[in-house]
């Protein structure tokens, strides 16, 4: 026996690979899993024989035909938020649009205050239930935006939060700088000098402390405008973080191109996307992250431009967006449902936007699928064909998660 070495045989299992750009299936697979790592995959009867089930030191999990797949990725959340916002849910469902609400002073600076207002402790416990229900989806990676604090304070509290959430739970967590997703009130009326304020003083400072891996802006109307977002940009790339983008929600602001013109990991949301935004961001390889909670939450109608990203190549990812104001869901397994229900993406598509494109999204190589030398983020679901978790809603098939072994 090797003393101190974690060794796992997953055998007799369905294995989605996600490898090839399809699910790569292999119908009676095996898996080995040593120290944390794949260390084998491939068909049973190709198991070679020091890995065979009798093997000593070996700790077997007999999947008896179930479905083993990656660890799920959450690619795009707010998780880390103070209050909730019922009652705008229930002024929309009175006639108020969110437009509205927002430029009355509610929408996201209400949820400003609310985490300006909570203590570090009081938005870790109230972030933790969402981490746990993730958890028991089936995730392995997710990611959490700051974005309700916008003063280096809060943005940085929101940030810890997250961090601590990645160390008390068994979840990797990656964290993202959106201290521009809204004007702050300090700054009302302001906008470039709150951008300086970001480039100057937050993205430093949480960049000094290790608290960000990516940095995000929302470029809209309603948010900040493409030269303002490029600005933000080139503060991040000049600390060596790369960036991603809320681009094209709610109209067409080139923002799709602009993130990939600083070689960008992801442009989120993308119901206004144009060809040339697309065109762009296959050449630079950057993920299209698809969030049909917030189209589904928000009642848009105008769809993603889901068959030209599909031309074009453009690898697809499907996040919650989970967040307050425009998708209080949290449930990554709805989101592939509703990617195909909605958007109408193939269940092969969907699970590739949940697992491999999702890790892609967040820049991470060693998650996201089943391939020798990645980190043994695994989960075993109840289910014939991987087709089930697209098709059906309400019944947890998970049976089994590893987060790195
Ligand atoms: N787009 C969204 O859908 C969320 N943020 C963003 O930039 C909404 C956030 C909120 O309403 O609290
Ligand atoms: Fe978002």
């Amino acid at each position: 026996m090797t003393v101190g070495k974690l060794r796992q045989l997953f055998c007799h299992a369905q294995v989605a690979t996600m490898t090839d750009n399809s699910l790569g299936l292999i119908a009676d697979g095996a898996v080995v899993v040593e120290d944390h790592i794949i260390r084998w995959v491939g068909a049973m009867d190709a198991l070679p024989d020091h890995w065979q089930p009798s093997a000593s030191d070996l700790e077997v999990i007999d999947c008896q035909g179930a479905l083993l797949t990656p660890g799920l990725v959450d690619c795009h959340t707010h998780l880390v938020w103070g209050g909730d916002r019922a009652d705008e849910f229930q002024q929309r469902l009175h006639g108020a649009s969110y437009a509205a609400i927002a430029a009355a002073g509610g929408g996201i600076l209400a949820t400003v205050r609310a985490t300006r207002a909570a203590s570090e402790d009081a938005l870790f416990e109230a972030a933790k239930l969402r981490v746990e229900a993730l958890i028991a989806q089936g995730v392995t990676c997710v990611e959490i935006k700051s974005g309700y604090g916008l003063s280096e304070a809060d943005e940085l509290k929101q940030l810890r939060v997250a961090r601590r959430l990645g160390t008390e739970f068994p979840i990797r967590v990656k964290t993202t700088l959106l201290a521009a997703h809204a004007l702050p009130p300090e700054y009302k009326n302001d906008a470039d000098g709150y951008i300086d304020h970001i480039c100057q003083v937050i993205l430093p400072a949480a960049a000094n402390a290790q608290l960000a891996d990516a940095v995000d802006v929302f470029c809209e109307e309603i948010g900040f405008t493409p030269a303002q977002t490029e600005r933000v940009f080139q503060a991040a790339q000049a600390l060596n973080l790369p960036v991603k983008l809320h681009a094209e929600q709610l109209s067409d602001q080139g923002g799709g191109a602009l993130v990939a013109k600083y070689q960008g990991l992801s442009a989120d949301h993308l119901e206004y996307l144009s060809q040339a935004s697309i065109d762009a961001m296959a050449q630079a390889g950057t993920v299209a992250v698809l969030l049909p909670g917030a189209f589904y939450f928000l009642r848009e109608t105008k769809l993603p431009p889901i068959a030209q990203l599909r031309a074009a190549g453009v690898p697809i990812a499907i996040a919650t967006d989970a967040n307050p104001g425009s998708s209080p869901i949290i449930h990554l397994p709805l989101m592939a449902h509703m990617g195909c229900t909605l958007f109408q993406l193939t269940p092969e598509e969907a699970w590739l936007g949940i697992t491999r494109h999702g890790a892609q999204a967040l820049g991470l190589q060693d998650t996201g699928m089943i391939v020798e030398g990645m980190r043994a983020d695994l989960a075993l679901w109840d289910m014939q064909t991987p087709a089930t978790l697209c098709y059906e809603f309400g019944v947890n098939r998970l049976i089994g998660r590893w987060f790195a072994g």
